[in-house]
């Protein structure tokens, strides 16, 4: 969940998270709740899905606006990036995630 949520997030905020249970699983994320200022480039506040588990890991997606994104998978670890600009707060989004084993 963003920090705040259901609750506006803060302005100029940049969190983290990683899910990361070993290479034996995969991760899929579901969007429940989302909504953060809108932006033809998601330039000002985003989301941003990534396979694996360091910033230079391969993007898998970058959100905003106000459509609720489809469910994401990635094969091992997940990061999850969300960044708000100095203004215009919303939302933002709930989050929930699964593990699959490979087997
Ligand atoms: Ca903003």
């Amino acid at each position: 969940m963003s920090p705040n949520h259901p609750d506006k997030y803060l302005n100029s905020m940049a969190c983290e998270w990683i899910i990361d249970l070993g290479p034996g699983y995969d991760i899929t994320i579901t969007f429940h709740k989302f909504n953060l200022e809108m932006s033809d480039d998601c330039s000002f506040d985003w989301l941003t899905v990534q396979a694996g588990n360091t910033p230079d890991s391969p993007e898998v997606a970058k959100v905003c606006g106000d459509v609720l994104p489809p469910d994401m998978t990635t094969r091992g670890p997940m990061r999850i990036v969300f960044q708000t600009d100095t203004d215009n707060e919303f939302e933002g989004f709930h989050v929930t995630w699964l593990a699959h084993g490979k087997d």
